[in-house]
């Protein structure tokens, strides 16, 4: 249940994200894990996420695929698993929607997440900074490929040099793939609004490109549960789910500006 205030407070920020959207000329959006809770895959941090009762280093790292690659593999098999019956939720759609209203050229989707659903809810122009959950690559030789919905082996290995597969997916303490970070600071560097949905923010580089956005006068949109470290003075903080928040802010995009 919503408290007025609380409701009231919404619309407001509502008909302020949709003013700014409207009058952007390029906009950028970076995603994170809340904006696919709502298909059903569990975000990283806070209680119940992936994360919880699992040290990180022990599971994201290279090190610990070092140390104990059926361990991190286990951990990895179950999130692939999960994928194949998750769907784009609304809050997908609506941003894929938003790609085709202001055209490839005015939008940049900068996600952090590796589920692939903002591509398979219709979004084209998507930059994947953290990887894929899909592809693996070797350790041996570096061959990368797609291997989704399939079983893979415990421990599976390169049909090539027999070198060991892992995910590809950007690991703590591991560069971003280069060009597709190079896209993605270059797209904020140019946005005059840039729209932040459903991550803790914590993350470098990644949160570094609400700052830089900033840095150019971008105005700057959230859409979270709750604040987070991106939520400075002057953002427009919109709390609530962004499978229900984003569906609205692109039917007011879609309206004429009300009256006063
Ligand atoms: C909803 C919702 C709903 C829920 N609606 N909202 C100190 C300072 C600065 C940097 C560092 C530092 N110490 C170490 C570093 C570097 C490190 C880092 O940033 N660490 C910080 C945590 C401190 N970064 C790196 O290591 C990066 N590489 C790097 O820096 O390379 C340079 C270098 C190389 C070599 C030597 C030296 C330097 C790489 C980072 C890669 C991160 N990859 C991960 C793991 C992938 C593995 C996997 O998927 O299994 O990517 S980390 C994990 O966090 C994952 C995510 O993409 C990322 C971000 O998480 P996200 O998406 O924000 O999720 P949550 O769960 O945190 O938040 C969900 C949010 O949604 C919450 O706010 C909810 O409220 C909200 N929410 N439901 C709307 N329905
Ligand atoms: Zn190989």
């Amino acid at each position: 249940m919503h408290h007025p205030v609380d409701t009231a407070e919404l619309d407001a920020g509502l008909e302020r994200a949709a003013g700014l959207l409207r009058a952007a000329e390029r906009l950028a959006v970076l995603t994170g894990a809340g904006v696919s809770a709502e298909s059903g895959l569990a975000t990283f941090r806070g209680a119940g996420g992936l994360w919880e009762g699992q040290r990180v280093e022990d599971v994201a790292t290279p090190r610990a695929f070092r140390r104990d690659p059926a361990l991190v593999w286990r951990f990895y098999h179950a999130r692939r698993a999960a994928l194949a019956s998750v769907r784009p939720n609304p809050g997908h759609l609506a941003l894929a929607e938003l790609e085709r209203r202001l055209g490839p050229e005015h939008f940049t989707l900068i996600t952090q997440n590796v589920d692939g659903l903002h591509r398979a809810a219709g979004s084209e122009h998507v930059l994947e900074l953290h990887g894929n959950l899909r592809r693996v690559r070797c350790t041996g030789c570096g061959h990368v490929e797609e291997r989704p919905d399939e079983d893979l082996p415990d421990l599976p290995h390169c049909d090539d040099c027999r070198g060991m597969l892992r995910p590809d997916i950007v690991w703590f303490h591991e560069v971003l793939p280069e060009d597709v970070w190079e896209a993605a600071a270059l797209a904020t560097a140019q946005c005059d609004c840039f729209l932040v949905v459903g991550t803790s923010a914590v993350v470098y580089p990644a949160a570094g490109l609400i700052d830089a956005a900033r840095a150019v006068g971008a105005a700057v949109i959230e859409i979270n549960l709750e604040a987070t470290p991106a939520t400075l003075p002057g953002t427009v903080a919109l709390r609530g789910k962004s499978g229900e928040i984003l569906p609205r802010l692109l039917e007011l995009v879609e309206q004429p500006p009300s009256p006063g």
